[in-house]
């Protein structure tokens, strides 16, 4: 359909930065599978690389189409990160965490010399915020947790699988806060971020170098 094509030729464009004998961060979610999907072709043309899942999703597909995949017991940094993203602003602030990745994504995506996003145009926004925020958090007492996240002026929603708490695969709960405007992220950040029992927020700053948004129009470069 329409839109898994926008996504299609955003993550194939990204191929064209993997260079020979790169270390690859895997970024999570559907855009990331075409991404993946593409990166196997040239895997099986020759292409030698490595690659760092973000989830066990990700690690998943990567095997199932045979893209080599290293640790970090391996290698402490990465050459490039490919990954998507729920929202991103003209700065290329991202929100992330819609398929409650957020956490490994981030570390992940924080020791790549270069990070780019894929997105399709729906993402674009000229504001972050309108994309419920997701922040994990540790289950331990997370009513107390969700009393403190509330004196920042918002409602918590717990993240839901069927009847049970959705849990990460760092086995924590992830709660959507629906902050509508986010006119600093860097403050609301910095203020969750001190949370007691917040362990990450799907606040994605000043990390990405490049954004390549599908439309119809083909793929539009957003940089720095
Ligand atoms: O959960 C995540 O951070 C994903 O990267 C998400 O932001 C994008 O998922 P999508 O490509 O399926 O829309």
């Amino acid at each position: 359909n329409q839109l898994d094509q926008k996504k299609r030729i955003a993550a194939e464009k990204a191929v064209e930065w993997i260079e020979d004998g790169m270390l690859i961060g895997l970024g999570s979610g559907s855009t990331v599978y075409w991404f993946i999907r593409k990166l196997a072709e040239r895997v099986h043309d020759g292409l030698r690389i490595q690659g760092i899942p973000s989830s066990k999703r990700t690690e998943q597909w990567a095997d199932e189409m045979g893209i080599p995949l290293t640790d970090f017991s391996k290698t402490d940094r990465l050459d490039l990160a490919i990954d998507g993203a729920d929202e991103v602003d003209p700065k290329l602030n991202l929100i992330k965490g819609g398929g409650g990745s957020l956490l490994r994504e981030k570390l992940v995506n924080q020791v790549a010399d270069k990070l780019i996003i894929i997105v399709d145009d729906s993402k674009a926004v000229l504001q972050l915020g309108q994309f419920p925020l997701p922040v994990e958090v540790v289950p331990f007492a997370w009513q107390t947790t969700v009393n403190r996240l509330r004196e920042l002026g918002v409602e918590p929603r717990l993240r839901m699988d069927g009847a049970r708490p959705f849990v990460s695969n760092n086995q924590n709960y992830i709660f959507d806060c629906a902050f509508q405007t986010i006119r600093d992220p860097q403050a609301l950040h910095r203020e969750l971020k001190q949370v007691l029992g917040v362990v990450e927020t799907g606040l994605f700053l000043n990390m990405a170098d490049l954004v390549l948004i599908g439309s119809e129009q083909g793929v539009q470069q957003l940089k720095k």
